[in-house]
C-alpha cells in the first residue's frame, strides 16, 4: 500500500493486529511524521519490521521543485537535511534496531532480522537523490527477488 507521509507505521500496527508479521518501507521524512507510535509497537509486542529509505531528504519535493523551477541546483530550504540518528529512536523505545550504509548490505542482515519474529526497525542510508516510491524504489534492492517471498499479493 502507498499512502500519505506519517501513515506507513500506524497503518502497520492496525494492520500487525489483524493479521501477523508486517512490514514498512517509509521514508526518513514520512517516519518523523508518525514514530512516537513506536511505543504502541513495544506495548504490544507488535511483529513490525520498519525499513527506512533514508536519503536524508524530502527527495520526491525537491525533484519536483527542480523539475517546476529548471534550476536544478538543489538550494531550496529544508528539502536536504540531516536526520537524527534513527537507530538511536528505536532504542530508547526498546526496539532493536541497526543502520546500513548501503542498501546492498540488507542481503546480509534480512533473513535473521525476520526470523527473530519481534519488531526491528533498519534504517538504510540510500543516495540523496533516490526517491522513495514509483520507479526510484528500483534503485534500492528491495525489489530484489529474494523479497518477493515476503509480499503478500
Ligand atoms: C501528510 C503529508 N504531508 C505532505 C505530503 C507532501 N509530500 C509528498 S512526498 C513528501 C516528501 C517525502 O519525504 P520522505 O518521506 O523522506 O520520502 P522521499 O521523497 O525522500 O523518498 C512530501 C512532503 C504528503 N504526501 N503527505
Ligand atoms: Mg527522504
Amino acid at each position: 500500500m502507498l499512502a500519505s507521509m506519517g501513515f506507513g507505521l500506524p497503518a502497520a500496527i492496525g494492520a500487525c493486529i489483524a493479521s501477523k508479521q508486517i512490514i514498512v518501507i517509509d521514508g526518513d521524512g514520512s517516519f518523523q511524521m508518525s514514530f512516537q507510535e513506536l511505543a504502541v509497537v513495544k506495548q504490544y509486542k507488535l511483529n513490525i519490521i520498519v525499513i527506512i529509505l533514508n536519503n536524508s531528504s524530502l527527495s520526491l519535493i525537491k525533484e519536483n521543485a527542480n523539475r517546476i523551477s529548471n534550476i536544478n541546483n538543489d538550494s531550496y530550504v529544508n528539502l536536504k537535511y540531516g536526520n537524527p540518528n534513527f537507530s538511536k529512536i528505536a532504542e530508547v523505545y526498546g526496539i532493536k534496531s541497526i543502520r546500513i550504509n548501503n542498501d546492498l548490505q540488507l542481503d546480509k542482515y534480512f533473513d535473521n532480522i525476520i526470523m527473530n519474529n519481534t519488531s526491528y526497525l533498519i534504517d538504510i542510508k540510500i543516495k540523496n537523490n533516490y526517491i522513495t516510491i514509483g520507479d526510484h524504489v528500483n534503485h534500492v534492492n528491495l525489489r530484489n527477488k529474494k523479497y518477493e517471498k515476503y509480499t503478500k499479493k
